[in-house]
């Protein structure tokens, strides 16, 4: 027998379209504090604090860890540091961070190129097909960063992408997907 609180995981009630930077704050807002949708209308969901975008579900975690114990992290939630491939999936993690953390600062996201220099890969084995690099990087510095925060401002203006050593601890975005 279904009981209630598994019904709830499958269906919920939120906005999912969002044109601007301040769209996609209230949606991801909205989301997170588990606020129903205005029109009524429901969608499959994603699990409770987890925001729903483009039928994937993403979520941040504030507690730091190195890049590889980040993704087993999100492993074991049936997930794996984030991904993403356009402009809006990339505007909607920086909000995700920024309602979590006003003040923006680095968090992991799933793409390394530890196996080959430059060889980027997304840890959930999607396509890399998107950048948001900061100019002048990755520059795989410190004898081989391969892999990357999003939110790098240290000594640049542009709070995009940087490759870092995977040893390093920052808070970290998880995805997965809906189906
Ligand atoms: O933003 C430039 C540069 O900043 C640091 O190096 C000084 C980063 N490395 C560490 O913080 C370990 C680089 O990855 C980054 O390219
Ligand atoms: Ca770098």
């Amino acid at each position: 027998m279904v009981r209630v609180a598994e019904l709830s995981l499958l269906f919920a009630c939120f906005g999912a379209l969002a044109s601007s930077d301040t769209d996609l704050d209230t949606l991801v807002q909205e989301q997170i504090k588990g606020q129903p949708k205005k029109d009524g209308s429901c969608t499959a969901a994603c699990p409770y604090g987890w925001v729903k975008f483009d039928n994937r579900c993403f979520t941040y975690f504030a507690s730091p860890l190195d890049w590889y114990s980040a993704e087993i992290y999100c492993v074991n939630l049936g997930a794996n540091l984030a991904s993403m491939h356009n402009e809006n999936e990339y505007q909607m993690v920086k909000s995700l961070i920024r309602a979590h953390d006003p003040d923006e600062n680095p968090a992991w996201i799933g793409l390394s190129a530890c196996q080959k220099k430059f060889g980027w890969v997304w840890s959930d084995g999607t396509r890399f097909d998107f950048t948001r690099w900061n100019s002048n990087e990755p520059n795989y510095s410190h004898n081989g960063e391969c892999c990357v925060n999003i939110n790098w401002a240290y000594s640049v203006p542009e709070k995009r992408w940087n490759d870092n050593p995977c040893e390093e601890t920052f808070p970290f975005v998880c995805v997965k997907r809906l189906n």
